[in-house]
């Protein structure tokens, strides 16, 4: 609010002298973005990469705010890619296009990491801001311990597909949203969206060796997404089972990700 009033103090100063329109948009951060990231182009524009919260192996949203001078530039062509760079290999991840939202202030979209910085390799952002490339360093962490939220399979026609888990994001006790991504790993680079797969689900609680009633099977609801319901009847750790199948052609049996809460 501060910061607001203060651009607005600026602004109205500046209208006074005649360099400031009343269009001028101003820079307002989501103060419930955690900062990940921030670089400089070569105009001075000002990139800052935000997320929910610490960047995490799994599906993850990111929000991308671009300013010059203070003011924030919403209708600049935007692209990014994340890149691992293994030593030996590099590869990338699933990922989205950006697209501007008035909610957030910023350029949306989101990534999957497949896998931790660390010891094996590092994480980069690759961002083309209007034909300026600009690779932003990132840290990704593990998942908690005992949350498997994305797994890579081989189907029995040899491609290559990850699956990732978007709901439920804070688990509870009782009926939740289940939505999971899935895509093909076309070329360690590529990573199309899969649409028109059947899933058939099956939530485990493998300790305790039972299951749960009054789930629902997600079903195709575009862009890669697949939404239903599973049923947590306790706190503990659950394994979900998901049979996936391309018309008559099943391509993973018993993929699984795993939920502890
Ligand atoms: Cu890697």
């Amino acid at each position: 609010m501060k910061k607001i009033s203060y651009l607005l103090t600026l602004c109205m100063t500046l209208l006074f002298m005649g360099s400031c329109s009343k269009d001028d948009p101003i820079v307002e951060i989501e103060t419930d973005k955690q900062i990940i990231a921030k670089a400089t182009l070569s105009n001075d524009e000002e990139i800052t990469l935000m997320g929910d919260k610490d960047l995490t192996v799994g599906y993850q949203r990111i929000y991308i705010q671009l300013t010059k001078d203070g003011r924030l530039q919403t209708s600049s062509n935007i692209s990014f890619s994340p890149i691992m760079d293994m030593g030996t290999m590099t590869h990338g991840a699933p990922s989205s296009a950006l697209t501007y939202s008035n909610q957030t202030n910023s350029f949306e979209g989101y990534v999957v990491f497949t896998m931790p910085s660390g010891e094996s390799g590092s994480w980069e952002m690759k961002f083309k801001v209007n034909g300026e490339e600009i690779s932003i360093p990132i840290d990704v962490k593990a998942a908690p311990a005992g949350n498997v939220p994305v797994k890579t399979f081989t189907a029995s026609n040899d491609k290559r597909y990850v699956m990732a888990l978007v709901e439920p994001a804070s688990p509870k006790i009782g009926l939740n949203d289940l939505e999971v991504m899935i895509f093909q790993r076309e070329t360690m680079f590529s990573f199309p969206e899969q649409n028109g797969l059947t899933l058939d689900f099956d939530p485990q609680m493998t300790s305790m060796n039972h299951g749960s009633p009054n789930n629902i099977s997600p079903v195709g609801a575009g862009n890669g997404r697949y939404k239903g319901k599973v049923n947590f009847t306790m706190t503990g750790d659950w394994r979900l089972f998901f049979d996936i199948k391309e018309g008559t052609t099943e391509l993973g049996k018993d993929v699984f990700l795993d939920v502890l809460f």
